[in-house]
């Protein structure tokens, strides 16, 4: 892509248009930057930008005049929709809008592995960055998990890998972008305040195979309904390796004897005794698979993949145990930013919970939630823009023993007092955390924070 005397108007300067803007004016481009937030709310945005002066910057909002006829290419963030002004106006007038995603792909030489899905994107990227390293392969991870891809594109030698994990929300727009290897680990219903439907959330998704070819790969997760319908489906033209807890594959990865196999015409190859993979839960073991296919795809001795399978133990922000104390368990599951995900981890612990949840409102709905809150929590902490919410799905479950409260030390103290010796304490919002916080990375190092001072203060 030929960028030199280019007019690129990047619109976001987060963390993902930041790391754009860098490599397009390495390219030559003239790159406009622009966010609606103001410079005070952007000062650490505008500190990674000091050594690049030639980049215009323009905060506080998106003037009219931000997209023109002499625009050439607008770039945006995963975090901004479709919809706004300056992207409607760039298509009816003809500019490009390409994604910060598809900007990394069109510079790198690594070949590139997408996981997307709605729930265990990072565990399995985390857990396969591992799988490629103690491999002995170069192997870069990036996306979703907090690195822009734009950071890494190009550092990335050909004969590395780079473990991207995908968002709808950065798989949404994407053009020629092409893995050589997808995996889409299972959908459920997440972002409907972005995508409105559920359909719409999908096809983002599909978009991950979309341009894949017959030298490709593209993972599925057999066991869910609507994977399996794509599998078969004949949408996907690459080729296929489906993973299944639940049954036999005659080519792919499945449970046999207790053991992660890998079956190739007939013939199983051992992996790793599922009763040795690091990660709790059903639904990490459900990530394993998924990562043994991936690896297997790239060509990972099976040996090697099951040796980081069982030394693998998880990743921050997800079911991570961060404190011990009068014989309470505190858990931060942050990263728990669905209500799916917080079923997950509701299911993950037999000891009763005292669950602190809530948090931005995406459109989703908590029936299902109050459902499994009334079976499994023995105390609800709400808080956030949701609180009001769950409230009225947990009461027409008649389910009374809830809370609200206006801070998370606040949840976290209170969690203290009403939980008893033996329970949980488990933050998993079901919610994103942008009402209160900058992302769930913040939310779970204050939920951190809150318990160590618990802990102190309790000796
Ligand atoms: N903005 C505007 N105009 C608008 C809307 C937003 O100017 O109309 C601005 C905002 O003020 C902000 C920027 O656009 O400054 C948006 O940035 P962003 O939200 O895309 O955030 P980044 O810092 O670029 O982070 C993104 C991902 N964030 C989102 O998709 C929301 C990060 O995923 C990712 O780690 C990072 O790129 C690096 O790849 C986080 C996330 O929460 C973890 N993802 C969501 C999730 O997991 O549910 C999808």
């Amino acid at each position: 892509m030929e960028l030199k005397y280019k007019t690129v108007v990047v619109i976001g300067m987060g963390l993902s248009g930041v790391s754009a803007a860098k490599l397009l004016a390495q390219k030559g481009a003239r790159v406009i930057i622009n966010d609606y937030k103001t410079r005070e709310e952007l000062i650490p945005y505008l500190e990674a930008l000091k050594s690049y002066p030639d980049i215009k910057i323009v905060t506080g909002g998106h003037p009219e005049g931000i997209v023109n006829t002499h625009t050439d290419l607008v770039v945006k963030n995963p975090g901004i929709p479709m919809d706004i002004k300056p992207l409607i106006k760039a298509r009816n007038l003809g500019i490009k809008v390409l994604t910060e995603v598809e900007i990394a792909y069109l510079f790198t030489r690594a070949p590139i592995i997408g996981i997307t899905g709605t729930n265990g994107k990072t565990t399995t990227t985390a857990l396969l960055g591992e799988i490629f390293k103690d491999s002995g392969g170069k192997v870069y991870v990036a996306g979703n998990i907090g690195v822009p891809l734009c950071d890494i594109a190009e550092k990335a030698p050909p004969d590395s890998w780079i473990v991207a994990e995908l968002s709808s929300f950065q798989l949404e727009g994407t053009e020629k972008f092409k893995p050589r290897i997808s995996a889409i680990l299972n959908i459920s219903e997440d972002h409907m305040d972005r995508h409105g439907t559920l359909e719409g959330y999908l096809e983002a998704k599909k978009n991950i195979f979309k341009n894949q070819g017959e030298d490709d790969f593209c993972v599925l997760n057999n066991d869910d309904l609507l994977l399996s319908e794509i599998a078969v489906g004949g949408q996907v033209q690459t080729r296929l390796l489906l993973f299944s807890l639940r049954e036999e594959l005659k080519n792919g990865i499945y449970i046999k004897d207790g053991h992660i196999v890998i079956g190739k015409d007939g013939k199983i190859v051992p992996v790793c005794p599922m009763e040795e993979v690091g990660i709790p839960g059903k639904h990490n073991l459900e990530n394993a698979l998924a990562a043994t296919a991936v690896a297997y795809a790239a060509e990972i001795k099976p040996q090697s993949i099951g040796k980081t399978l069982k030394s693998f133990k998880g990743v921050s922000h997800r079911l991570e145990k961060v404190g011990d104390f009068r014989g309470i368990t505190f858990i931060n599951d942050s990263k728990g930013t669905n209500v799916e995900a917080t079923l997950k981890a509701l299911d993950s612990f037999p000891q009763p919970i005292v669950l602190i949840a809530g948090g931005k409102d995406k459109g989703a709905e908590f029936d299902l939630l109050a459902f499994h809150i009334k079976e499994k929590v023995k105390h609800l902490i709400l808080l956030g823009e949701t609180s009001e919410k769950i409230a009225q799905a947990v009461n027409s479950q008649e389910f009374k023993n809830y809370s609200r409260v206006k801070t998370l030390e606040e949840a976290v103290e209170k969690a203290y007092q009403l939980a008893e010796e033996g329970d949980m304490v488990l933050l998993s919002p079901a919610c994103a955390s942008w009402d209160m916080f900058n992302n769930y990375e913040e939310r779970g190092e204050d939920f951190k924070k809150a318990v160590k001072s618990l802990g102190r203060k309790s000796g």
